[in-house]
């Protein structure tokens, strides 16, 4: 079982064939990995230095940020219901104002120029919801679909994306579980991580298969939002952090969650169905509350099932 590698330089030349492995994927696994993607990868490391650069500070500076509510520096504590895991983290809003006035703030505590921390957010950003739409258009067009049916949900001006930066230091916690079970919540997320190892996909029944780190590659995986708009044919893939501790080296996850505006109504596109709907129409807002009411591992789109 290995999990599919896409190479996305193929689809200047190739794009139906591209398309095609990516429905594949997205339809076996709910998860593929990309590669020559486009992203720079100076963009990508001068994020992870940043993100080091203050993972590296002492706690009460970091709790500066805090506490996650659910965004900010968070420790052990994930979400508002009660789940933990063994990993700090920050997690940041995608929209301006909130990357302005959250990066004045870590800039400062990294000793840094006031505006270093939000131009390499933001440099990154841009670069991966480039990526992210470039993937939803080749899903489109695999599905037989107008481009702009999956694209707009994260090219309109009040997109509700996510920014996580993982950080899972050495433990010898007697927890296994870094971050717990779980699938995500939004369309698309995108996450790349440093060269330890840490992260597995579930295939079901209790079997895992872990992810080979892999710093040049971006790890594709489907939401739950993008489920419901193709009716079940794409899978939101269920996967997990396993603890750091078989290495003295930290690793460092960078996620970006793609999410639509909230008053987005999701459902499946008449082009697309076949049969009857699975799910009824909801919006991106009334499925972030049931989210956020629920545990980490809850399989919530159950919730929404006709
Ligand atoms: C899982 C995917 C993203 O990391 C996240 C997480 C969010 C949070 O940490 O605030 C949630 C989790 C995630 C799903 C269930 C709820 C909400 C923690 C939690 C227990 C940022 C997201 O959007 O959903």
């Amino acid at each position: 079982m290995k999990i599919p590698t896409i190479d996305l330089s193929a689809a200047g030349k190739d794009p139906e064939l591209v398309s095609k492995l990516i429905v594949e994927a997205c339809e076996e696994y709910g998860f593929f990995k990309v590669i020559n993607h486009g992203v720079p990868h100076h963009i990508i490391k001068t994020m992870e230095d940043e993100s080091f650069h203050f993972f590296r500070k002492s706690l009460p500076e970091k709790q500066r940020v805090g506490p996650a509510n659910p965004f900010g520096y968070g420790n052990r504590k994930i979400g508002l219901s009660g789940d933990t895991g063994e990993l700090e983290y920050l997690l940041l809003q995608t929209n301006q104002n909130y990357i302005a006035n959250t990066s004045l703030l870590i800039s400062n505590i990294n000793d840094d120029d006031p505006s270093k921390f939000s131009n390499t957010v933001n440099d990154y950003i841009g670069e991966v919801r480039r990526l992210a739409c470039d993937i939803l258009g080749l899903m489109s067009k695999g599905l037989g679909l107008p481009l702009s049916v999956f694209t707009t949900l994260l090219t309109d001006t009040d997109t509700d994306s996510l920014f996580r930066l993982n950080h899972y230091p050495p433990t010898a916690s007697n927890n296994p579980i870094g971050f717990g079970e779980h699938s995500d919540p939004q369309i698309l997320t995108l996450l790349t991580s440093n060269h330890v190892p840490g992260l597995q996909l579930s295939l079901g029944n209790g079997h895992w298969l872990p992810v080979t780190p892999d710093p040049q590659a971006f790890c594709v995986i489907i939401g739950d939002l993008l489920q419901a708009m193709t009716n079940g044919r794409f899978v939101s893939a269920r996967h997990r952090a396993m603890a750091n501790t078989s290495s003295t080296e930290s690793r460092l996850s960078m996620v970006f969650f793609g999410g639509p505006p909230p008053q987005t109504t999701i459902t499946c596109p008449p082009q697309l169905l076949k049969g009857r709907n699975i799910y009824k129409p909801f919006t991106w807002a009334d499925y972030k509350s049931h989210t956020y009411a629920h545990r980490l591992g809850e399989t919530r789109l159950d919730h929404f099932k006709l």
